[in-house]
């Protein structure tokens, strides 16, 4: 294991030296490294940079783009393109994929992320966060198209997310388990800080946005009740509730305290798996918890598991310690099997 203050460019090359990363990934790692930086740095400076509020236009979630979501996708974007690691990207503040010129015929990688995430709370200086997913262009491809993207979350070849909060930590995972980083902010380093991440089995703590509750189906419904009545009701244990309403706060809590997360489907939008995003939320976050010893399901299924078939296609959000995401697994499988 690597020592506590080792660089992420040390912790990337001696990483390739123990488990060979494909050719790039580790430039490519250091890509959106160097990108968060200067997103941590526009987040930090707050108002006084004059990027709070919103731009004043929905982005294709039919969401209120705020000035900081449209900063950290230029960001993001201009990192990508002026580095010969990348061969397309695709992001929650992009209608379509993006095809990168690359002069390195032997870089093959798309970028998938979600350049700030929560920013709905940005202007009450709430915690936000970048999430990224790393996938490996198909081989007969050049400039990569929406369907290039849509690859199930196992094909990933690495993932993160970087949570710009009182410290800047980035969470990464090349498939070989999970390690964060914070950024000194005086040298400009992310120093590893959580070596080998291990979320605990058990939850002690459940994370979902209570005033839902009445558009969940019942299976959720019952669930979260028993959770509500602890110790006097079916579990025979008290739960603690967190809810930050940003997922990278809410996931990070969840790896390091042990709980889970809950974003399921709801009837405001029957027709609607759920809210949260396959490609760039659901699918990088799933492979990190996967990565940490937890779960990641749709209720029904493996996040990891789910074929996309559009870029920016929802799914249900059932994710954190193992133990408590196999209990609602469990119930949502025997409601569906009662229907
Ligand atoms: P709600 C932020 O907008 C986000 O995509 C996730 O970060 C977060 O978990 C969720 O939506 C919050 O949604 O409906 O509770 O505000």
């Amino acid at each position: 294991m690597n020592a506590i203050g080792t660089t992420l460019r040390r912790f990337l090359l001696e990483q390739h030296a123990a488990n060979p990363l494909q050719k790039g990934l580790a430039s490519a790692i250091d890509d959106m490294a160097q990108a968060s930086r200067k997103i941590a740095y526009l987040v930090n400076r707050g108002s006084l940079g004059g990027l709070h509020g919103a731009v004043g236009q929905e982005n294709i979630q039919g969401e209120e783009q705020k000035k900081l979501d449209a900063a950290a996708n230029d960001v993001l974007i201009d990192a990508a393109t002026w580095s010969d690691n990348w061969v397309g990207l695709a992001s929650e503040e992009e209608d379509h994929a993006v095809s990168i010129r690359c002069t390195d015929a032997s870089a093959r990688w798309l970028s998938v992320f979600d350049p700030l995430d929560g920013s709905s709370t940005i202007d009450a200086n709430g915690c936000v966060g970048t999430i990224f997913s790393i996938l490996r262009c198909p081989e007969s491809v050049s400039k990569p198209g929406n369907d290039d993207f849509c690859q199930s979350g196992t094909e990933q070849v690495a993932a993160g997310f970087m949570l710009y909060g009182p410290a800047t930590v980035m969470v990464l995972t090349t498939g070989h388990g999970v390690d964060a980083f914070t950024l000194d902010n005086a040298s400009g380093e992310y120093l590893l800080s959580h070596p080998d991440i291990q979320i605990p089995e058990n939850a002690s703590e459940f994370t979902i946005n209570m005033s839902n509750r009445r558009y969940w189906s019942p299976v959720i419904q019952a669930y979260i009740d028993d959770c509500m009545h602890g110790r006097d009701g079916n579990r025979g244990r008290d739960m603690g509730m967190r809810y930050v309403g940003s997922m990278v706060a809410d996931v990070y809590r969840i790896m390091l305290n042990g709980g889970i997360f809950l974003y399921p489907w709801d009837s405001r939008v029957p027709e609607r798996p759920g809210k949260l995003r396959l490609l760039y939320e659901a699918n990088p976050m799933a492979f990190i918890l996967e990565q940490a010893g937890g779960r990641a399901s749709t209720g029904n299924q493996r996040i990891l598991e789910v074929k996309p078939t559009s870029l920016h296609q929802r799914c249900p959000v059932i994710v954190g310690s193992k133990n408590e995401v196999e209990h609602v697994e469990k119930r949502c499988k025997a409601a569906a099997r009662a229907s």
